[in-house]
């Protein structure tokens, strides 16, 4: 069942109490995928209860995050620059994109995350498994869901998602981002009348698969509805959420559209966001599956391989909307 749960915190003029649609993963499978397409057409967005993942490989991971930003800048920076993987500070990509926010930006390659980790962590082996056993985890649920979802979209290839992120090649990643809380500041509160919210993290969608977010119980993520609306999203530090990332947007040709999302830092409270972006392999073509071309929705997009989409998202700054680029005519 899509169960909508009440959102009241953070209302301003451009945001609206809206439901945030609900699965449960322990139920009857094939009301299942038809609730997650549902999820996915409506909002691209959805949290996912009963997912399964032991409350350890959440806790160890997060344990592992806060001991790195509690470092000083001078050790942090030792694990930097994040591009293309590692430290970063403020700075988002490569084209002058800021946030009030730092992060650590892994790839998922079980060795990147061992090389990685050295100048991460003074326990790299602690650390590392930490990582490796939450990506396990996270990729695990991506793929669970991908499966309901071509299931729900009646592909003949019930795998033909999730195999896209199994490929030992696939290009997922895993990102821990650090937003400090909001000095207080009431002059702003009147000046924009935003709850003196700044930008953690602007406005985007995510360029992979599909996006699994845990956060702490900090608020901060907002969403944009297919509509315009900025809705706030309560955060819920046993659950995940899932994020319909614009590689999905293509492979359905359309019909699943990836969700715009931000997080502000309007709150008291230190949030700490880690997030799996499932990816194809750098190599792999992208293009709308077959079932997915009909005479009433012709093909969309032009094919393209990741890694060119890639390149693509990398030359275009933050909110930029990328897919235009690979529109079909
Ligand atoms: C958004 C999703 C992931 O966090 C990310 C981001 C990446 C980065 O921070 O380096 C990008 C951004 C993200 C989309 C457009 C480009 C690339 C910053 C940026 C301006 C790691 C990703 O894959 O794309």
């Amino acid at each position: 069942m899509v169960v909508p749960s009440p959102t009241s915190m953070m209302r301003s003029k451009k945001t609206k109490a809206v439901g945030i649609p609900t699965i449960d993963l322990s139920m009857e499978r094939s009301e299942l995928s038809e609730l997650a397409v549902k999820a996915c057409e409506e909002y691209g967005f959805f949290k996912v209860v009963k997912h399964g993942v032991a409350k350890e490989v959440i806790s160890t991971l997060e344990e592992e995050g806060n001991k790195f930003f509690a470092k000083s800048t001078s050790e942090k920076q030792h694990a930097g620059p994040a591009t293309p993987f590692g430290y970063g500070c403020r700075s988002i990509g490569r084209n002058g994109d800021m946030g009030e926010l730092e992060y650590l930006l892994l790839h998922s390659n079980p060795l990147s995350v061992s090389e990685r980790s050295l100048t991460i962590s003074n326990d790299p082996a602690k650390f590392s498994g930490a990582v490796n056993d939450y990506i396990g985890a996270a990729r695990e649920l991506a793929c669970e869901i991908l499966d309901l979802i071509a299931e729900g979209l009646w592909v003949p290839d019930k795998f033909a998602l999730s195999r896209l992120i199994r490929d030992v090649n696939s290009d997922s990643l895993l990102r821990m981002n650090h937003y400090p809380p909001k000095k207080w500041d009431p002059s702003e509160v009147d000046k924009n009348n935003n709850n003196n919210s700044s930008v953690g993290f602007g406005e985007h969608s995510d360029p992979q698969i599909l996006t699994i977010l845990r956060s702490n119980d900090a608020e901060g993520l907002q969403i944009c509805t297919h509509d315009g609306l900025w809705i706030p999203v309560p955060p819920d530090p046993n659950e995940f959420f899932v994020m319909v990332g614009d590689a999905l947007q293509v492979l359905t040709n359309g019909r699943l559209r990836s969700v715009r999302h931000k997080a502000l830092t309007n709150t008291r409270k230190t949030r700490m966001s880690m997030m799996y972006f499932g990816a194809p392999a750098l190599d792999r073509w992208i293009a709308p599956l077959p079932k997915m071309v009909t005479p009433h929705n012709p093909n969309q997009y032009k094919p393209f391989t990741w890694s060119q989409y890639k390149q693509a998202a990398y030359s275009l700054r933050l909110g930029d909307s990328r897919l235009d680029l690979f529109k079909a005519n």
